[in-house]
């Protein structure tokens, strides 16, 4: 691949390349307002959206369904962001996806559907069957569905069954899902995590003994520094914009490195505040932000850590935490080692970015007593993520940033309960629900061999292995890397079943036999024989919090997630008299009980703390230093590369693919076609790229061409119709919309440990239109 020169210029807003699309209005603001406005014109929600919205992510309220930020003990007036307000009207959409609907068109019909409008289809109103004859789905009762779905499953081997959730729902349902899978005799939970911060999870356990982050939010009002890789905040988690202002307030400095300038690390106007929102000045986020290459971060930390070292030679034992580093790790020696052994040279040309600009944010950590380093999809979705994080972890650790009030690491989560879900026994390990509490509690023998995470169960389906899935939200026809060969696949499964609030692509490859079973979403009401049921999520910062929905169900006929799961294992399992689904689906409190009794260390007086202000706190060995790895330690990390991008083809012609989410879209649900802090707007179907890069290579802006993935595994991967557009980009890479461009990631080309898909660092060749 080719590597273009490095940047000497840094770029701010008055740097802005000229002519490229750029919204130069701050993150936040009248754009939110105005967004919102435009959003809630469209999906024309429910009379009660302004009551839910007044309770949200307050104690006794709903807990955001869109990212999984923190909802703090003092909230605001309003705590919801524009991405969560337009995640509460999306579900509480007017609009009905009911029989007549579905009687009206056929899934060929449906399939000739952009995404956007087959959500705007509205809220799935009865459970349904496919029907092969007529290619529509047609309505049918709850027990006809749990008695054929049961019978199905019962009839293959466990392992042919995989069951998928994506992180929405909450701990009660996905505990008894997980116990579901594993009573069946399998542990094929496949997770949205396994597409997202499934390198967090297996890598951070390898090198500081826990799969999750170790900051809180009490931490950010300690910090000196805090540090960005590859996350976007102003989209994907905007609260947290609230809590940088807060920050850069104190006089915390931020540092960020992203390919892309994105708005919200750069300015913030709070739409809360009165006096900002009419004459106030917009609050300036990153002190300093580099513009560094796709899949730069390993050589931009190694420079980082080279200017540490340096800083320690010239004033020895005062810069390293020498005492961090030997009662608390191993691995210095070869780290160090590694570190005076690399060229600045080779740093260059692998970052990016000049030997100045490193210098310079180095000189940032340096001042700074205590340190945070965030980061999301930019770092994991890479093929070396491993060392992406391996080295942000030495990065921190060199001067004990890692297990003390006001530093720490700490990934961005993405849906609001991804990261519970695994707490609670979702995932293919059997660690991850211990066999001697299935045993005394239940009385089932969990499966020994583990299960398949998302790619392998990808593989299984190619391959013939895989015969039945339940989908229990999501969309994974669209979120999978490799689309064509995906969607091939999809339909030889024997049995599909949807577990869904609206229709999207994935309901229109049915298996054999399929069903599309509606369910409650966060915002209704979930009333059971004992009344009212709240159910509960976990954070990003592993905090947990009840929730309870108010809203009117879209439909008499929807059943909670819980009744769903319970009713699928009833019908499927064979009589367990400890195995209680009614008592538990009555009172979702006797579910918490039993998570409690599972995992006594996380959750001990769960139902007596659901709606403590702020959540509470499942504590982290990590952040009390202590190391749960192999060796008992935190381990560094030694760069054997220094680039997080697979091995691909050379070549002039082949760029780096960075796939992006847009600020109208939560992951698969577009919710319209303005990229309103990019200024984008009108279509997804566009190739950013640098004007020098098309003018080396000749291309028109407005130009449509088509790209092809540049690895030859036999299989021919291509996007056509794709407009080119002009985009502060660093050269060498092309960036576009997830899910238009997952046709173009191979399956293979994921994680090396933990097999998450590559998104942001995929070879490709541009073609023209008559090559095309
Ligand atoms: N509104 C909204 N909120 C969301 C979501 C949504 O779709 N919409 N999705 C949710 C989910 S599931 C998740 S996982 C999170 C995702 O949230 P993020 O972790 O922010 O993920 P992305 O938006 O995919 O990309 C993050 C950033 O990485 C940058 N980047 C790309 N490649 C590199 C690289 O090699 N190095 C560096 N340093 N940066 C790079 C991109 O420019 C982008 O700014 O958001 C959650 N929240
Ligand atoms: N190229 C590329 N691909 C990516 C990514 C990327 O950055 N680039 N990001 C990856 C990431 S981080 C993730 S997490 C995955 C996301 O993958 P998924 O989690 O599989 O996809 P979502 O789009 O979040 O799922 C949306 C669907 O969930 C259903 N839904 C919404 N609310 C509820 C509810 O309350 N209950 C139930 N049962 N269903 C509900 C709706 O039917 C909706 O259509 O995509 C991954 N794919
Ligand atoms: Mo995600």
């Amino acid at each position: 691949m080719r590597k273009p020169s490095p940047r000497t210029r840094q770029h701010d807003a008055e740097t802005q390349d000229p002519d490229t699309p750029f919204y130069d209005a701050p993150t936040g603001g009248w754009g939110s307002v105005n967004s919102l406005r435009r959003n809630f014109a469209e999906a024309a929600p429910q009379g009660d959206v302004f009551e839910v919205l007044a309770r949200h992510n307050k104690p006794g309220g709903v807990m955001c369904s869109s990212c999984a930020w923190a909802k703090p003990a003092t909230p605001h007036t309003a705590e919801f962001c524009e991405n969560g307000a337009k995640s509460v009207m999306w579900e509480l959409d007017r609009r009905r996806a009911d029989p007549d609907f579905f009687a009206a068109h056929t899934l060929a019909e449906l399939r000739g559907w952009p995404d956007h409008d087959l959500e705007k289809a509205g809220r799935i109103t009865e459970p349904m069957r496919y029907d092969a004859e007529s290619d529509a789905y047609r309505p049918v009762d709850w027990d006809t569905a749990f008695e054929e779905i049961g019978a199905e499953l019962s009839k293959l081997a466990p392992k042919e069954a995989v069951f998928y959730s994506s992180g929405h729902a909450g701990l009660e349902t996905s505990y008894l899902y997980a116990l579901f899978a594993r009573a069946m005799g399998h542990q094929n939970l496949p997770q949205s995590s396994n597409m997202c911060h499934e390198t967090t999870s297996v890598n951070l356990k390898n090198t500081i003994g826990t799969p999750v982050g170790t900051c809180t939010l009490e931490d950010f009002d300690h910090c000196d520094a805090i540090f960005f890789f590859g996350q976007n905040t102003g989209s994907n988690s905007p609260r947290f914009l609230h809590t940088l202002k807060a920050a850069v307030k104190r006089g915390c400095k931020i540092v960020t490195f992203n390919p892309l300038r994105e708005r919200g690390l750069i300015e913030f106007v709070d739409p809360q505040n009165p006096v900002q929102m009419t004459v106030g000045k917009p609050t300036r986020i990153s002190d300093h932000y580099y513009q560094l290459r796709p899949g730069g971060d390993v050589a931009v930390l190694a420079g980082l850590m080279k200017c540490v070292l340096a800083a320690e030679e010239a004033a020895p034992g005062t810069v390293l935490d020498h005492d961090f580093i030997a009662d608390h790790t191993t691995g210095f020696a070869e780290l160090e080692a590694a570190l005076v052994a690399l060229s600045w040279e080779e740093i260059e040309r692998q970052s990016g970015l000049a030997r100045a600009m490193i210098e310079e944010a180095a000189g940032v950590y340096l001042a700074a007593e205590k340190v945070i380093g965030i980061y999301g999809m930019g770092l994991t979705q890479h093929v070396n993520g491993w060392l992406n994080l391996g080295m942000y972890c030495n990065f921190l650790m060199l001067r004990g940033n890692i297990g003390r009030l006001g530093a720490g690491i700490s990934p961005v989560r993405g849906h609001s309960n991804v990261q519970g879900q695994r707490t609670v026994g979702i995932g293919e390990k059997s660690s991850h629900m211990p066999a001697d509490k299935l045993r005394t509690l239940f009385d089932i023998e969990p499966p020994e061999e583990d299960g398949m995470n998302a790619v392998e169960a990808c593989e299984a389906l190619l391959e013939g292995r895989m015969k039945a899935l339940i989908s229990l939200g999501g969309n994974l026809v669209r979120a999978l890397p490799d689309r064509a060969r995906m969607e091939e696949a999809w339909p030889k499964m024997r049995l599909t079943v949807y577990i869904a609030t609206k229709p999207n692509r994935s309901h229109l490859t049915p298996g054999e036999v399929s069903y599309l079973l509606p369910c409650l979403g966060r915002t209704d009401e979930d009333i059971q024989a004992t009344g009212r049921q709240a159910i509960s999520m976990e954070d990003t910062f592993s905090h947990i919090y009840g929730s309870v929905g108010r809203a009117e169900p879209a439909s008499e006929h929807l059943k909670s997630e819980t009744d769903i799961v319970a009713g699928i294992a009833k019908a499927t399992l064979p009589e367990n008299p400890k195995l209680k689904w009614d008592d538990w689906v009555a009172d979702y409190g006797l579910v918490r009980d039993l998570i409690e009794q599972t995992f006594p260390d996380d959750f001990a007086g769960f139902n007596e703390r659901l709606f403590q202000p702020g959540g509470f706190y499942r504590g982290n060995p990590a952040r009390e230093r202590i190391w749960k790895t192999e060796s008992g330690k935190a381990q560094f990390t030694t760069p054997t590369t220094l680039s997080a991008l697979g091995d691909s083809p050379e070549g002039a012609d082949v760029m780096t693919l960075v796939t992006l989410r847009s600020n109208d879209q939560f992951n698969t649900t577009i919710y319209g076609y303005r990229d309103r802090l990019r200024g984008l707007e009108g279509s997804r179907m566009v190739m950013l790229v640098n004007r020098d890069e098309m003018a080396r290579l000749g291309l028109g802006e407005g130009e449509t061409i088509s790209l092809r993935c540049a690895i030859e595994d036999g299989v021919e991967r291509r996007v056509e119709g794709l407009v080119v557009t002009p985009y502060d980009l660093p050269e060498g890479c092309v960036a576009g919309y997830y899910p238009e461009l997952n046709p173009l990631v191979p399956l293979a080309y994921h994680e090396k440990n933990s097999k998450t898909p590559a998104y942001k660092g995929t070879p490709v060749q541009i073609l023209r239109s008559s090559a095309a």
